[in-house]
């Protein structure tokens, strides 16, 4: 089993149609998809998941943003995922994104990012943890 991490196809990139094409990426990426689901966040579990960012000033933006329509939650599986899925999904702002990337590709704004990667080991673990029980998630 090579190492797991988080992500989310958020709702802007649900609304463009590019579950697809993103899930396509990740395939070609070399990632193993071991849970998979299309959900709706609450706001208050929107706010919960991004709880870490609840200082920031763009915090209410983006509790509003996740929650403001469907999202496809999925757990990936690769030797050094966390670190290669930040790569395969570039920076957080579109802007500065490397070509290629599935931000570059299919991000609106730094605030409408189309994709979720988890930023470590651990907080990989939690994120999935928050989004699918045990059963749910298959090696
Ligand atoms: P990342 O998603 O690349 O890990 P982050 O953890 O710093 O970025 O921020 C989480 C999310 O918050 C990000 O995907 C989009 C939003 N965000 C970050 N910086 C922002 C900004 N300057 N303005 C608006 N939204 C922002
Ligand atoms: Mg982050």
């Amino acid at each position: 089993m090579g190492n797991r991490t988080f992500t989310m196809i958020k709702p802007d990139a649900v609304r463009g149609g590019h579950i697809g094409a993103i899930l396509e990426k990740i395939n070609a990426g070399g990632f193993k998809i071991v849970a998979m689901k299309m959900t709706k966040l609450s706001a208050e579990k929107a706010g919960e998941f991004y709880a870490i960012h609840k200082e920031r000033p763009f915090y209410q933006e983006l509790v509003d943003f996740m929650s403001s329509g469907p999202i496809v939650a999925a757990i990936l599986e690769k030797d050094n995922a966390v670190e290669d899925f930040r790569t395969l999904i570039g920076a957080t702002n579109p802007a500065e994104a490397a070509p290629g990337t599935i931000r570059a590709l299919y991000a609106t704004n730094v605030g409408e990012n189309a994709v979720h990667g988890s930023d470590s080991d651990e907080n990989a673990t939690i994120e999935s943890n928050f989004h699918f029980a045990g059963v749910d998630v298959f090696a």
